[in-house]
């Protein structure tokens, strides 16, 4: 390892039941930013792990009449050897708080601790959470229940090993305002401000009668506390106590990635341990929220979960991961919909990504036989340049601020742009312009840098799509560095082969596929096989295909291609949301008749219902509404 290493950690899980996708996001997110750091050059440390001792899983264990190491044993098995490499997550160490190695140190921090007179011996009197193995005092617990998860808790009275948070309370707070950055978001730091400030009582860390755990060196009847056992693994991973050159380089870590809950620990208990141990702290601890199903935390104790492996499975790990980052801003709550997982695939990587790419290799090959036409520099071209210039410096500073969401789109943004400029550049309208040659040529090579682009910005996100990608321009597969982002190294001359679709648009499969309802691009997508397989006239028939009369239509605020449309069917009106708005100004549609599927089921776009999916024909970029040749009155069927 060099000078100065990057190092990121997610929590380690409790291996009480197979992990679900709430555990996936904070890993696929760390996993995203090392990908990011390594790109750039740096060495990256990035851990995870597993939180294996305390009452939750000793208890787990005995349910199934079973020994704790052993029912372990068979979870981190698969969280670690199929799970995170389903995922594709490139953790440079997985720790296990049974290693070994981890117990050592435990001991060795909890002796020096009690030495320096920073852990003491009482007796605790208070309630205790068995799904967060947390202790709350008399003053934070009303009606049995935990302050932070709701869920009843236990009287605790027994002798305990105290660790002294009050001597630390007035450092922390003066930290915690020196340093606004070591909590994030910042709503989360300004909460544990308040909570410091009300007064830290010192903390009780150790068990007695709770077999599975650490023992407390010298004293077999109590073992460590198990949150104690837990953060400090954080530690042993780097190498504290046992590998200093790697500690050195290491520590501190520069981001520590965490659910909301359990931002206290991170925020209280784990600074004040690392001051009483005079180490740096980490440089920020970030608390995203959490994937909810409805109103409620997806959680393994509340039966709700959703397995990654078999997500994987049914759409493969670009989707997931792609829904995972991009879906929900980080640090927000956000809602978990299988359908809102296709619809993402569809709408960003199907539709905008995949045409761009499908798009962009069959001009080149009608246009100029297939070969990557030169940047000739005297033409300006100016457009895409610009945007991906911008979108890597967005990129990176997203990144760098841990807005991961942000950073995705941002990607997002150029190809949204690349596409436009198919639009407004007509290439196949300089094609057959005398004169325009070397015009078409800047518009060819722009599009096919764009999307080498693309692919370089992509690759901390997605693992298989950025080399698909690459492959089709000719380009070796891997990125090796962010730099490869710059503008202007796509080589020229070299023959494109006809290119196959990124992205099959997909069905949420096992429901009823409303999802493709939600497509904004009313348009056919160009990358869909041409010719659809055969249908019966039954199949045909149930299509309810209508003439509708546009009444009124708007520009949906806040996105390029949405227009809101009023229709009337005759004997009623209906509002669909159309993504034509590239194509049409939204006040010309007012008053022609166009054709709507009228039986697909609604959906919601940016908020807004849908009640059908207007047609429109659509060819090299160009789209044309679908209507009646002859007037007739709305509401008329299509057969
Ligand atoms: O808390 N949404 O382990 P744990 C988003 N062992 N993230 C979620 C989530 C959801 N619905 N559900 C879980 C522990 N997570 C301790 C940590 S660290 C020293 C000890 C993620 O198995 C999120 O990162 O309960 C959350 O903080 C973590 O899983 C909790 O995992």
């Amino acid at each position: 390892m060099g000078e100065r290493c990057w190092y990121v950690t997610t929590p380690i899980y409790y291996p009480s039941a197979d992990l679900h996708i709430g555990h996936a996001y904070t890993t696929v997110a760390a996993d995203a930013l090392s990908r990011y750091h390594r790109l750039r050059g740096q060495d990256v440390l990035f851990v995870t792990g597993t939180d294996e001792h305390g009452q939750k899983i000793e208890r787990s264990a005995a349910e199934r009449g079973v020994s704790a190491s052993l029912f372990v044993d068979g979870i981190v098995g698969r969280i670690r050897d199929e799970l995170w490499p389903t995922l594709g997550i490139s953790h440079d160490r997985f720790i296990r708080t049974t290693d070994p190695n981890h117990v050592r140190v435990v001991q060795a921090i909890f002796e020096r601790l009690k030495d320096q007179g920073d852990i003491y011996f009482g007796t605790y009197e208070g309630w205790y959470c068995l799904p967060d193995e947390s202790f709350w005092p008399d003053s934070k617990v009303r009606d049995a229940t935990c302050p932070e998860c709701g869920r009843p808790v236990e009287r605790v009275q027994q002798p305990s090993y105290f660790f002294r948070l009050s001597r630390y309370q007035d450092r922390l707070r003066q930290h915690l305002v020196d340093h606004p950055d070591f909590v994030q978001p910042s709503s989360r730091l300004n909460e544990m401000v308040n909570f410091v400030e009300q007064g830290l009582e010192d903390l009780s860390v150790s068990r007695a009668g709770v077999g599975w755990g650490i023992g407390v060196p010298g004293d077999p009847a109590h073992t460590i506390y198990v949150w104690f056992d837990a953060l400090i693994s954080y530690l042993t991973a780097a190498g504290y106590l046992t590998a200093p050159q790697e500690f050195q380089a290491a520590w501190p870590p520069d981001v520590q990635l965490m659910g909301k809950e359990i931002v206290r620990f991170h925020a209280v208990t784990w600074p004040i341990l690392l001051m009483a141990l005079d180490l740096p702290l980490p440089a920020r601890v970030f608390g995203h929220g959490w994937l909810l199903i409805g109103d409620t935390k997806i959680g393994k104790s509340l039966g709700n979960v959703i397995d990654p492996i078999q997500l994987v499975q049914k759409y493969g790990v670009d989707p997931v991961r792609y829904f995972l980052l991009r879906e929900v801003p980080f640090g927000a709550d956000g809602t978990y919909t299988e359908e809102a997982l296709v619809r993402r695939t569809n709408v960003d990587l199907a539709n905008d990504l995949g045409n761009l790419l499908h798009r962009t290799i069959a001009m080149v090959r009608r246009f100029n036989d297939g070969f990557v036409p030169p940047f000739r520099p005297g033409i300006a071209e100016p457009g895409l340049e610009r945007v991906a210039d911008e979108v890597r410096r967005d990129v990176a500073e997203c990144l760098e601020a841990v807005e991961l969401n942000r950073a995705v789109d941002a990607v997002g943004r150029l190809v949204r742009a690349a596409n436009k400029f198919i639009e407004d550049r007509q290439p196949w309208a300089l094609y057959r312009e005398p004169g325009a040659r070397e015009q078409l040529d800047n518009v060819l090579y722009s599009l096919l840098e764009s999307l080498r682009v693309v692919s370089v910005l992509l690759s901390p996100f997605l693992l298989e799509t950025p080399g698909r990608i690459r492959r089709q321009l000719g380009l070796r597969p891997e990125v090796a560095t962010w730099d490869e982002a710059k503008w202007g190294q796509l080589p020229v001359g070299h023959h494109l082969e006809e290119g196959t679709p990124l992205f099959p648009r997909l069905e949420a499969l096992g429901r009823q596929a409303t999802a493709s309802a939600a497509e904004p691009a009313a348009a056919p997508s160009p990358a869909a096989p041409a010719t659809p397989s055969t249908i019966t006239i039954e199949e045909f028939g149930r299509l309810d295909l209508r003439v509708a009369r546009v009444e009124a239509a708007e520009r949906v605020a806040g996105t390029d291609r949405l227009v809101k449309l009023t229709l009337s069917l005759g004997d009623s009106t209906r509002q669909v949301v159309s993504g034509i708005a590239q194509h049409y100004q939204a006040e010309s549609l007012v008053g022609r008749s166009v054709v709507v599927v009228a039986n697909l089921a609604p959906t919601k776009l940016r908020g807004i219902v849908s009640e059908g999916m207007v047609l429109a024909a659509s060819e090299g970029g160009q789209l044309a509404l679908v209507g009646p040749l002859d007037p007739i009155a709305p509401g008329a069927r299509v057969k």
